[in-house]
């Protein structure tokens, strides 16, 4: 049975073998002005938090766990500019409903490869006007492959909660890197380096980058080597990543099910 939103055969083929696709304009305006509202009472709700949780730094960036909650904050040990939250949609009951809109599961449902689906991750990436930093070129399969048996099936969506380009940072991919796998990472002494994919795997020729209006949906594959520059505009890039897996599985940081 075919469901509204599901990937045409086209659409899959593409993805298959680019290791992304872009559905434009998926959310309208509205529900946008809404879901940005919602991302910035979640940073607001994180910064609280940090207060109980426990900081650490890793190669000149503030982490705070609080209990399995990571705020990740923009370089320097002071810097109070908040990059990451993992997981974010328990920060904030409209980003958890966001997980289960048809328009992101019913083609999860061909990515994933399951009937039914649950929740592996959630991130929400701000990049602020001007201070928000890039992320260098990696897998996100080398992070999960120890936490979980199925790397192949945790694709991942990206929703754009503002236009973006290149001077705003936007999501880039190396188009049919995730043909080869989880790939090497760098040897450069960096505490993070072997997260990074080793540049020689692949041509950055290759770069695609995805200059989407918001509201706009990218999917892309586990093993896609993706990244963005620094923002460097004074307009925000702000961005949720949700990652889905078959349905039964734990979460990647609670290890609790969170069937969709
Ligand atoms: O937000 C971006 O531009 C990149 C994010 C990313 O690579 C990640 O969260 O794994």
């Amino acid at each position: 049975m075919t469901h509204h939103h599901d990937l045409s055969a086209q659409e899959l083929k593409s993805y298959q073998a680019s290791g992304y696709l872009i559905r434009k304009d998926v959310f309208s305006l509205s529900e946008i002005t809404q879901l940005r509202a919602a991302a910035e009472r979640a940073v607001n709700h994180a910064i609280e938090m940090c207060i109980a949780g426990k900081t650490y730094i890793l190669d000149g960036k503030r982490f705070v766990d609080i209990n399995h909650v990571t705020v990740q904050f923009e370089p320097g040990p002071d810097n109070q500019q908040v990059r990451v939250i993992e997981p974010v949609n328990e920060l904030d009951a409209e980003l958890d409903q966001l997980v289960e809109d048809p328009r992101l599961t019913n083609p999860m449902r061909s990515l994933v490869g399951a009937k039914d689906l649950a929740l592996w991750t959630a991130k929400l990436n701000l990049k602020r006007p001007r201070e928000g930093s890039g992320f260098g070129w990696h897998q996100d399969s080398p992070y999960w492959i120890h936490d979980c048996d199925h790397v192949d099936q945790l694709p991942n969506v990206m929703i754009a909660f503002d236009d973006a380009d290149r001077h705003n940072g936007c999501f880039k991919v190396i188009k049919g890197s995730h043909k080869q796998g989880c790939l090497p990472g760098k040897d450069d002494g960096s505490q993070l380096g072997g997260f990074y994919t080793d540049t020689r795997c692949f041509d950055e020729a290759d770069e695609v980058a995805m200059e989407v209006s918001a509201g706009s949906v990218i999917f892309f594959d586990p093993h896609t080597v993706h990244g963005s520059a620094a923002n460097e505009s004074t307009q925000p890039r702000r961005a949720i990543i949700i990652t889905y897996q078959p349905a039964g599985f734990p979460q990647l940081k609670s290890g609790q099910i969170r069937n969709v």
